[in-house]
């Protein structure tokens, strides 16, 4: 007697049916109800998506079909399929902005979100649950689920220029952000080391700025030793991966590196640098990578390359840098120190502020809101719709969050994934050595200096992969990137009293570091096994 119900113990337990399976969704949802049932998913399972989805439509049966191993037929409509699995927008859902409903029963499975990328966070959340290493493939267990996220900005910054990578390298980091709910792209496009954004109105920024080894102008490339090293992206590559991006559920906010960092430029265009008397260095050691402020023509280029950009570019922000400008070299250009002298200035921040205040008008005038690095909040003021992205540590964007301004906190200490992750490992050590439970352990309000008005104008987290060290070893890049990138997202989406590091950790090992693998990402494991 005893031994039969044992057997029927095992057998049930082997179909996974006595205990919860752990779901080991990252980043953690609100909430979770979970019943000890399953939904078998029929072969040629039919799949619905919202008839305002339709861009989104194959990209989420050919990712269904990656996680599953099922060949689903998709249709567009805005009502229920029964058995089968449902994607519809639901603007009068009772959740927050990108929240989503996602329930499954015996009917088969319904993702219900306010917007489009509220049903694209319910997708990716469906995804998780397929690939959960306890969940028996092709069963969906029954699940009710609510889920929103706790702030409106989730994003990563990818160095372009230092490293260049292709279109698709690209367009997979992208897939691998939208695979954890995170909703902002930023396109670092352009600094010393290279330009990489095709500009019509002025070619010679990636005939030449795009190009670095014998006999270029330019910096020597890291590790690309005496051969020719570079790239860019066409036009209609942006335009590409713009929309490819969208269907995803991210928006590319682009970056152009104005008025420091810019050595591509004056080395494609001298004119555009000051004419000094006296050469001085970057922070970074660069020399000549200063746009001249004194010079009027630069602010139709910069015109020009503002207009190109929002051609390209749909969302709501340009972003122009800002960050390390070698302020020294305009004391050496007399144009810089005329214009000084007119406006009455006594430093160069106020000379900045007024380069700041013209690209502002600029970027307006093509419907765009201007983002800048924390330094652009000196020297005067700025537009108050501007939006800071505070990378030199936490106290700067309790700063730029007190002046009024919209904050991305970002500081290099926590969200800088170019930082090495162990004593023994590459990677810049300038702001901290960071590993995942390190970035894990971020917090982006951390102390009751603001008011609940103040809270509200930190919009949300972003994390930086600068590519200096990206040279090598092969795939370093996503060593660098994951998991502190599934960290990071967590960090942005759920809520505080919900973070956990011995839950997250759990959930990363349990399941999550296998799905990363299932994406092909070559992440660091614990503990490393590269570098
Ligand atoms: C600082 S963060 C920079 C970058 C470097 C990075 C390396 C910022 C706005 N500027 O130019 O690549 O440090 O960590």
């Amino acid at each position: 007697m005893k031994k039969s119900i044992l057997l029927i113990a095992v057998f049930l337990s082997s179909l996974n049916v006595l205990q919860a399976q752990k779901l080991d969704i990252i980043p953690r949802p609100v909430k979770i109800e979970q019943e000890d049932k399953l939904f078998v998913i029929p072969l040629a399972v039919k799949i619905i998506v919202d008839k305002k989805m339709q861009k989104s439509a194959s990209y989420i049966a050919s990712d269904f079909f990656k996680n599953t191993g099922i060949n689903a037929t998709v249709a567009t409509g805005s009502k229920y399929g029964k058995n089968g699995i449902s994607f519809l927008i639901d603007e009068k859902l009772d959740l927050p902005n990108d929240g989503y409903k996602l329930t499954v029963t015996q009917k088969g499975v319904l993702v219900k979100g306010k917007s489009s990328n509220g049903v694209l966070n319910g997708f990716q959340t469906l995804l998780q649950i397929c690939s959960a290493k306890d969940v028996k493939k092709g069963t969906i267990p029954f699940v009710k689920i609510e889920d929103y996220p706790r702030f409106e900005w989730r994003g990563m910054m990818l160095d372009c220029s230092r490293q260049f990578f292709d279109k698709q390298t690209v367009e997979n980091y992208i897939d691998w952000l939208a695979a954890h709910k995170m909703n902002v792209f930023h396109w670092h496009l352009t600094d010393d080391n290279g330009w990489r954004a095709e500009i019509k109105s002025m070619p010679d920024l990636t005939l030449k700025g795009a190009w670095r080894g014998p006999g270029e102008v330019l910096l020597p490339s890291y590790g690309s030793g005496d051969k020719r090293y570079g790239g860019f992206y066409t036009q209609q590559d942006m335009k590409e991966v713009v929309a490819y991006a969208l269907a995803r559920g991210i928006d590319i906010m682009p970056e152009i590196e104005i008025p420091g960092h810019s050595r591509a430029v004056t080395a494609s265009y001298p004119e555009v640098g000051c004419v000094t008397t006296q050469e001085t260095k970057s922070v970074q050691g660069e020399v000549k990578n200063v746009w001249c402020v004194g010079r009027e023509e630069n602010y139709q280029i910069l015109d020009s390359i503002i207009r190109e950009f929002s051609e390209m570019f749909p969302f709501e922000y340009i972003h122009v840098a800002g960050d390390e400008v070698n302020r020294a070299n305009w004391e050496h250009c007399p144009k810089c120190r005329a214009l000084m002298e007119k406006e009455g200035y006594t430093d160069t921040f106020q000379l900045q502020n007024y380069f700041f205040r013209r690209v502002e008008k600029i970027v307006a005038k093509y419907n765009r809101k201007t983002a800048g690095w924390n330094e652009i909040l000196k020297g005067g003021e700025i537009n108050p719709n501007t939006l800071i992205s505070a990378w030199q540590g936490i106290s700067y964007g309790i700063e730029s969050a007190k002046k009024g301004y919209e904050t991305i906190m970002m500081p290099g200490q926590f969200t800088y994934f170019d930082m090495a992750q162990s004593e023994n490992e590459r990677g810049h050590r300038w702001a901290a050595i960071t590993d995942t439970k390190r970035a894990y352990s971020f917090e982006p309000i951390p102390n009751n200096d603001l008011t609940p008005e103040q809270q509200k104008m930190i919009k949300g987290v972003q994390g930086a992969l600068w590519s200096e060290y990206l040279d090598r070893p092969a795939r370093f890049m996503e060593y660098q990137s994951y998991p502190r990138i599934a960290a990071l997202s967590e960090i942005g989406w759920t809520k505080k009293e919900d973070k956990n590091w011995d839950d997250f950790y759990g959930r990363l090992t349990h399941s999550h570091l296998q799905r990363l693998a299932n994406m092909g990402i070559a992440f660091r494991d614990f503990p490393p096994t590269a570098i």
